[in-house]
């Protein structure tokens, strides 16, 4: 028994500049005059999780918003109703190789799951989009359902418990430095397939790093012993 555990944004589709465009209009929507140029989003992209971003920004420009936690728990809300609704208008595609190697990983018996900072309902509406039916994943640990995001290894934890395998079976895809420590912090093997943001990250710990996930061979090749 194995599997494969993926990421989402910047893993199965290069989402970050749709969260960035989505954050502004959330800001734009309440009045305020914050805008996340794509500098900025870079920077503050080290902190996974959108609520969590949101409060390192207010911490890093001295912003003090009266009752900060529940102001940013709404914008977090209508940023995420707003990226929704653009990944369900069709706004993102999967990136290369994802659809088929979700098939192929199906066709080989090895078992499937997701491990995310992101919303759930992001998650629903990109499978969605990409007619992939969420079903086809055992697990999926997303957002909030643990105490701490990725770096820590809190999210892949959770999904190995689900999944009942020991890490040692099991090939995580991730395209950021806080996703390939958080896998090798819960004990997994990573792929890294670097996206839009993230390339140009440390990823000096990575079992191998893949411009994109279309080798499916080489992926399915990295579980064989184990299976
Ligand atoms: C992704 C994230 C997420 C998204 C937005 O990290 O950090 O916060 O930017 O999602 P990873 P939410 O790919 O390592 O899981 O706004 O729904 O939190
Ligand atoms: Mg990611």
């Amino acid at each position: 028994m194995s599997a494969f555990i993926f990421d989402v944004d910047g893993t199965l589709a290069d989402t970050e500049e749709l969260h960035r465009e989505a954050f502004n209009e959330a800001f734009a929507a309440a009045g305020l005059d914050w805008s996340w140029d794509r500098a900025l989003y870079k920077r503050l992209l080290s902190v996974s999780g959108g609520k969590e971003r949101l409060l390192h920004f207010l911490d890093l420009e001295g912003i003090d918003l009266p009752d900060a936690e529940a102001r940013v728990a709404g914008l977090h809300a209508e940023k995420t109703g707003i990226y929704a609704g653009a990944v369900e208008a069709g706004r993102l595609a999967l990136r290369p190789g994802v659809a088929d190697l979700i098939a192929r990983a199906e066709a080989e018996g090895i078992r499937l799951a997701i491990a995310t900072t992101t919303t759930r309902a992001n998650v629903d509406a990109l499978l969605s989009a990409a007619d992939i039916d969420p079903a086809r994943f055992e697990t999926m640990v997303c957002g909030d359902a643990v105490p701490r995001k990725k770096p820590a290894p809190d999210v892949y934890l959770a999904v190995l418990e689900a999944l009942g395998l020991s890490a040692g079976v099991c090939l995580a895809f991730e395209d950021s430095w806080n996703g390939l420590t958080s896998a090798k912090a819960a004990g997994l093997r990573c792929v890294v397939t670097p996206a839009f943001y993230t390339e140009g990250e440390d990823f000096s710990a990575a079992d191998l790093v893949a411009v994109d996930l279309q080798d499916a061979d080489r992926f399915v090749a990295m579980v064989a012993a184990a299976r």
